[in-house]
């Protein structure tokens, strides 16, 4: 008999879904595990980035499923966005149709690569109910004063006729079409994400060892905290301005004596002063007007660039003329947009100086070693009047202090993280629900009037947001005074959508349509277990994600202080060395591999090609080779008889039988390591690689059956279809989950055993083969006692030599 991908696939496939294997239970006395691959956006096509994102989600779901685990492993669209709207223009589709047709068409790709999505569970974002929910948190978020409006400075794609939050600008460029951004003065709805500023630089403690240490890293530096000294600098008397003093932020207060010029930005106060006053060159006013033009990113890419302003300062200390610049490189919405200047000891700073010739001041003592101009590194100060000597930490605490004393200074923390601009100028998202009254301003809508969904009649042609030209959907009565009044016309920002689906899966689907998020379900489900997607958000999605958890904690939705427990980003997929990607021609079609190789051979190679977190490259021999791995695979469990398992006595073996069933053994032993921790799907197949080509090589029937029998168990995760099919044959089992693991195949003489409480893993303990069942509840209680402490045990479940779960109440 010959190996028909086809035909395996679409049987179990049916199989599954008739009788609901993927579907999480209710019942919450079980141990949970909660699996979690980023939900794809709607584009068309599922793509090779998503076949290995849910590849990877896949194998962990079925292995804790397998060991006895309630699974919840849903999938989603996060259906709002730009694409549906340009595809609208360009195509003269509406987004509505583009969008549900493409999430139509994606769901029948992943259901035929046999992903074990909870489908109860599927939603897409754009749907009504999703923006009811979304609505209400905007509001209630409003209400509490987490998000309010502002004009300020944005970010403005000229190509998407949008604003993009500072997270979503990239080298100065938009993330998503990769256009210039230029900045532009508007109002907007920003919400308050630097009031938990403190608390997500604090929890990412929590979360080291189960992030990715470079994800950590990025976060940090992005929320930016950073402790100085903030002071003031008298300005010598001038007619050309009113201001008296300029305030500077230094993180170096120990470099005070070194100042050489004072620097600020071309959007401070004092120097829109000096050009609306005319008090600049006429061509200085130019060149700093084309400054203000510029983003955050290109000032302090492009070259130092600066002017004097013919005013000056006094040090505060020493009393000292120094002159104020405007510079390119200082940002005005950091610190006070105004910095002290030191070259001698800055890198920038020296740059600056050395190019308008600038005095260059060194206060901290040259080492031997010093190749450069300039001295980076902490040292002994001097030429710092009675601070001399002193070593620069204790110089800076000393320095604070005396500013402090003399109340010119006080040391502060500032925060690089910036409020969340959410307003976008488009249709295709969710609307915000906020009203405009004659009488009574800003107002929002009645929780109880909500969805607010969008008109379906309107004009798209890219020129200007659609609803806000749409008066006779903009029109309504005003919630407070009952008056004629307006509706908000921009939308919200589609990572205000993502921020938060995951718990709306934790949600019980009974009260789906009553609750935005039911907490029972959701504190038994949340936090995510195993959260697996791109690096691309770092920090913008995982960021925004981690803040919401905060706010629907503070909220009373949740309980946990942060969404997700263990994060694995996943590699690119690559082809001849350039990421796959429509625009460099170089994609390979996942439904052109299942037509041809199947979908499990697809799965095989894209674990086995590289761990989840590396790159991948397609290899078009590689694929091929998994695809002749499961044909042998299948031909040869074929070839056994379907007679029962029997037991095996190893003195019994000969050379090459105990060979192979020792690889046999090394590939079961790999697996729980490898699903539950390392993830190096990869290792564990090369394993069973091995296993399976030891056991190629020997006669017995009875140790065929074995070694076909764990290998089966342990590859089931990976390539579910012909696994299913083959021990369905052997084994005669109709549900094959069933099959209990035997203890003996466990070479260990111990094992490893997970106790947990209410369905949350509390401990994980070592314990020895030779322990009976009572004995190691004993030690189990013991090792979660700080957490039973005077609660009563209602139930106890106990799965033999691998977990315990107690329920209290
Ligand atoms: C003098 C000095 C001497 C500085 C020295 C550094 C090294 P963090 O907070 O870690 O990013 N700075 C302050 N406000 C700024 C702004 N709006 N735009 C650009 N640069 C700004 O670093 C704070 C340091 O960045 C401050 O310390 C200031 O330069 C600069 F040897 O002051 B420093
Ligand atoms: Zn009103």
């Amino acid at each position: 008999m010959a190996y028909v991908a086809k035909e395996i696939e679409k049987k179990w496939q049916k199989i599954w879904e008739e009788n609901k294997y993927f579907e999480p239970k209710d019942d919450y006395s079980l141990p949970k595990k909660y699996i979690l691959s980023m939900f794809p956006y709607p584009s068309g096509r599922i793509h090779m980035g998503h076949v290995r994102n849910y590849a990877i989600g896949d194998a962990m779901a079925r292995y804790y499923r397998k060991i006895g685990f309630n699974v919840l492993h849903p999938i989603g669209f996060d259906s709002f966005g730009m694409p549906a709207e340009n595809a609208a223009i360009k195509h003269k589709i509406h987004p509505k149709k583009w969008t549900y047709d493409n999430i139509d068409y994606m769901q029948n790709e992943l259901f035929s690569l046999g992903f074990s999505f909870s489908k109860d569970k599927m939603l897409a974002t754009s749907d009504p109910l999703y923006t009811k929910f979304e609505q209400e948190f905007f509001i209630k978020m409003y209400e509490k004063g987490l998000i309010y409006t502002k004009e300020a400075e944005v970010n403005w794609c000229e190509n998407d006729k949008t604003v993009l939050a500072n997270e979503q600008v990239e080298d100065g460029k938009c993330w998503r079409c990769n256009h210039e951004v230029v900045r532009k003065k508007m109002p907007g709805y920003y919400v308050k994400i630097t009031a938990y500023a403190d608390e997500l630089l604090k929890d990412l403690e929590k979360l080291k060892g189960k992030w990715p240490n470079q994800v950590l890293i990025m976060q940090e530096n992005w929320i930016g905290k950073s402790k100085g000294l903030s002071f003031d600098l008298k300005l010598e008397k001038n007619n050309k301005i009113q201001q008296e003093s300029i305030n500077v932020f230094t993180t170096r207060a120990d470099t005070i004596y070194g100042i050489s010029y004072i620097a600020l930005a071309p959007e401070h106060n004092i120097v829109l002063d000096l050009i609306n006053n005319k008090n600049l060159d006429d061509n200085v006013i130019e060149k700093i007007k084309n400054m203000q033009n510029q983003t955050p990113r290109q000032r302090q890419s492009s070259e130092k660039e600066g002017y004097f302003l013919g005013i000056y300062a006094l040090h505060p200390l020493t009393n000292e003329k120094i002159p104020v610049w405007v510079a390119n490189f200082v940002l005005n919405d950091y610190g006070s947009g105004a910095i002290m200047s030191v070259p001698a000891h800055d890198e920038r700073d020296f740059e600056f100086a050395k190019k308008y010739n600038l005095t260059i001041k060194q206060v901290i003592k040259k080492d031997d070693n010093d190749k450069l101009p300039f001295v980076l590194k902490e040292g002994i100060l001097i030429n710092s009047a009675e601070f001399d000597g002193i070593e620069c930490n204790k110089a800076r605490k000393l320095i604070i202090q005396k500013l402090e004393n003399e109340k010119i200074g006080k040391e502060i923390t500032n925060f690089k993280i910036r409020d969340w601009g959410v307003s976008r100028q488009r249709y295709w998202g969710a609307p915000i629900p906020m009203i405009k009254c004659e009488n009574c301003g800003v107002v929002p809508q009645k929780i109880e009037n909500l969805p607010i969904t969008l008109p379906d009649d309107v004009i798209i042609n890219g020129e200007g947001n659609p609803l806000d030209k749409h008066e006779k959907w903009k029109e309504c009565i005003c919630p407070k005074c009952g008056k004629k009044a307006s509706k908000e016309s921009d939308t919200l920002d589609t990572f205000f959508e993502s921020s938060w689906y995951f718990a709306r899966f934790a949600s019980d689907n009974k009260t789906w349509k009553e609750k935005a998020i039911d907490e029972k379900s959701a504190n038994y489900w949340m936090n995510v277990d195993e959260y697996i997607g791109g690096i691309e958000h770092a920090i913008l999605h995982l960021l925004y994600a981690r803040f919401f958890q905060k706010v629907l904690r503070d909220l009373g939705y949740l309980k946990d202080d942060e969404p997700f427990d263990r994060l694995l980003t996943q590699g690119m997929v690559t082809k001849d060395g350039a990421k796959m990607s429509k625009s460099k021609g170089n994609v390979v079609d996942p439904d052109y591999i299942i037509e041809k190789y199947g979908a499990d051979s697809a799965r095989l190679f894209i674990l086995f090609a590289a761990p989840p977190a590396k790159e991948l490259e397609w290899n078009d021999s590689a694929l091929e080779g998994a695809y002749r791995f499961i044909n042998k695979l299948y031909e040869k469990a074929m070839n056994l008889s379907n007679a029962s398992l029997k037991d095996i006595d190893q003195n019994s073996l000969n050379k090459e039988e105990k060979y192979a069933r020792a690889k046999v053994y090394e590939a079961l032993k790999k697996s729980s390591e490898v699903y539950e921790q390392t993830y190096a799907f990869n290792t564990l197949i090369a394993s069973c690689m091995e296993a399976f080509n030891a056991l190629n090589a020997i006669n017995n029937e009875d140790l065929l059956k074995e070694g076909f029998y764990i290998i089966l168990n342990v590859l089931e995760p990976i390539i579910p279809h012909v696994c299913f099919e083959l021990s369905d044959y052997l084994f005669k089992c109709e549900n094959f989950r069933k099959i209990p693991l035997k203890d003996e195949v466990f070479v260990k003489d111990s094992f490893e055993f997970v106790i947990s409480i209410n369905g949350k893993k509390r401990a994980q303990i070592e314990l020895n083969n030779s322990l009976n069942k009572d004995e190691i509840i004993n030690l189990a209680k013991e090792n979660v006692k700080k957490w039973l402490d005077g609660k009563e045990i209602v139930k106890e479940i106990y799965v033999d030599k691998k977990l315990l779960n107690l329920v209290i109440k």
